[in-house]
């Protein structure tokens, strides 16, 4: 179950509260002071020991210690992304963060974790993007077979943070039914990757690397990698991961010289290819590259059955 307050982290009762530390583990100010402070002398001594043993920690990972006298059993420091503009992975890191967080507090036995927003204050992550991450990462990892977290809370210090919250509630279905295609990518995406730099698609794997809408193809793997619709597309788009793999592999495909779409993929597969960039150069905001693999490859034509039920369902 995921909630969202507005609150001091630092009175939610929970088995582990999340702090948003940094990589030299100095204990700052902003929310790790105010868990500092309210953890006291219990608290400091076992981060001390954890900071003399580990020296630092890397973004996008954490550390444990027990909680002092806060209303928890640990806390998990984890080190979030300072945001420089978007362009040094920030998005991957700040999923990463929390990511790493949630399977510590499983590893730990942890029923109930509480997070702040990591990184949208010293570390300036626009407010709305951060909101995406986390709690995309949390419906990840709650949805991985491994999980045994019931509850996980996010704890906002300002309404602004929690009306953004709020608004992802309603697309909760969206983010979570995008597991299926982790799983798949998990095992596949990095062989379709140097297929494609390779110039050459060998193995079986278009309907979850490169998606298109559904009801373009009726076998198993075309319904249940299909794209519902412009929603569940946005939605891919906006994963840390999913939206960088895509993005990476239609910058292999471009970076082929002299070879058609066909030579590439064979038949079908060119012509789910023209499908999958026809859905997601459409999404407002996208990454050009989408367009340019249309242009380079099929001279700008698009796919007529999916530019028409993009019109329908928008
Ligand atoms: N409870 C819940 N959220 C809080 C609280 C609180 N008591 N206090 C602040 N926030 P920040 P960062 C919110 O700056 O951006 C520290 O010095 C705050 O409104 O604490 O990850 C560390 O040592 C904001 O939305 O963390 C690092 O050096 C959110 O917590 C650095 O800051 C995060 O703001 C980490 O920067």
């Amino acid at each position: 179950m995921i909630e969202f307050i507005q609150a001091d982290i630092t009175c939610i009762p929970v088995d582990g509260i999340v702090n948003a530390a940094n990589d030299m583990l100095r204990i700052g100010g902003g929310v790790d002071g105010a868990i500092h402070r309210a953890g006291g002398p219990g608290l400091r001594e076992d981060f001390l020991r954890v900071r003399a043993e580990k020296g630092s920690c890397l973004v996008g990972h954490a550390v444990v210690t027990v909680a002092g006298a806060l209303p928890a059993k640990f806390v998990i420091h984890a080190v979030g992304p300072v945001w420089e503009g978007g362009h040094k992975q920030e998005r991957l890191l700040l999923y990463q963060t929390y990511y790493h967080s949630l399977q510590l507090a499983g590893e730990l036995g942890l029923k109930s974790v509480s997070f702040p927003n990591i990184s949208t204050g010293v570390f300036r992550f626009p407010k709305a993007d951060a909101a995406v991450i986390a709690y995309q990462a949390v419906l990840d990892y709650l949805s991985a077979p491994e999980s045994g977290i019931e509850r996980v809370v996010f704890v906002c210090f300002d309404s602004e943070n929690l009306q953004l919250y709020k608004a992802l509630k309603e697309k909760e279905e969206y983010m979570s039914n995008l597991r299926r295609f982790l799983d798949a990518q998990e095992s596949y995406y990095d062989t379709a990757l140097d297929e494609i730099r390779r110039g050459r698609k060998t193995s079986h794997w278009i309907w979850y690397v490169f998606p298109q809408l559904r009801g373009l193809g009726s076998s198993r793997n075309a319904e249940y990698y299909g794209i519902k619709d412009i929603q569940e597309a946005v939605a891919y788009l906006s994963h840390p991961i999913l939206g960088t793999r895509l993005v990476l592999i239609c910058e292999a495909l471009m970076g082929v010289s002299g070879k058609t779409a066909f030579e590439i993929l064979g038949s079908p597969d060119d012509f789910k290819l023209r499908s999958s960039m026809t859905l997601f150069s459409g999404i407002p905001g996208c990454s050009p590259v989408f367009n340019r693999v249309l242009d380079q490859y099929f001279g700008g034509v698009r796919c007529a059955y999916t530019e028409s039920n993009m019109a329908r369902n928008h």
